[in-house]
């Protein structure tokens, strides 16, 4: 028995943290095992990388550093967590992964796609969402909504241009994907954003019970 591996991706203020609680339960309704995750971190080890790639600091981070550390996080998380919950068939869902880092550090830092994807083989070897939800909004409601949440993280210090950066290599990759990825107008009341996740709800069941 494999489960299944839905991830929920997009820019700072989407609504993916919110909506990850309301599809886990949705899918736990339906008398589903979720595992409720999120990168980076999702184990105590990976919560550690975390709280180093987002807080601010003196010292500016190498880009290059910044990868590997996202990638790290992912190794632990992966073997932990992850890769265990798939193995006894439980839905894993998991508030941002590897499209988060295509859309940051490659579309935000300028970093090589191929070297992420040589990453992303070596760490994952041929484990890849089996769904992914991308939650999309202009870059200013984004950023609106994150900073009346108050003290923004490292990222969230960013630049207008680098979030358009991420907003467009996120867009790339689920237009070059329509069977994986879903796009969400995340820019929408929160009412409207999760009749549109309950739009796939007979489909994702349908998946998960074979
Ligand atoms: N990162 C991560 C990388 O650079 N590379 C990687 O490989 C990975 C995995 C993680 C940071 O790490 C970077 C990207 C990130 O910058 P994070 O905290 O996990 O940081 O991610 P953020 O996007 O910063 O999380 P946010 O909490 O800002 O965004 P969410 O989760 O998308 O949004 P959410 O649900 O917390 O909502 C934000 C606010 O908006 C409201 C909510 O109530 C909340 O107040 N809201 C809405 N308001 C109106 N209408 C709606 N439809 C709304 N939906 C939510």
């Amino acid at each position: 028995m494999t489960g299944l591996f839905i991830t929920l991706e997009g820019p700072e203020g989407a609504g993916k943290s919110t909506n990850r609680e309301y599809l886990a339960e949705r899918l736990r309704a339906e008398g589903i095992e979720v595992l409720l995750t999120r990168e980076p971190g999702g184990t105590p080890l990976a919560e550690r990388i975390r709280e180093v790639l987002l807080t601010p600091g003196d010292e500016q981070m190498n880009p290059d550093t910044e990868l590997l550390l996202v990638f790290a996080a992912r190794a632990q998380h992966l073997a932990e967590v992850i890769r265990p919950a798939l193995a006894r068939g439980a839905v894993v869902i998991c508030d941002r992964f590897t499209d988060s880092t295509y859309a940051y550090q490659g579309g935000g830092r300028g970093l090589s796609l191929e070297r992420i994807a040589t990453l992303e083989a070596f760490v994952q070897g041929d484990l890849r969402p089996d769904l992914t939800l991308v939650f999309d909004l202009p870059v200013e409601v984004g950023m609106a909504r994150a900073t009346a949440r108050g003290r923004l993280d490292r990222f969230e210090l960013e630049t207008r241009v680098f979030f358009e950066a991420v907003r467009s290599a996120f867009l790339t990759r689920a237009e070059a994907d329509p069977a994986r990825y879903h796009l969400l107008d995340a820019a929408q009341p929160l009412t409207q954003v999760q009749q549109s996740i309950d739009a796939l709800l007979p489909k994702l069941l349908e998946r998960v019970r074979g």
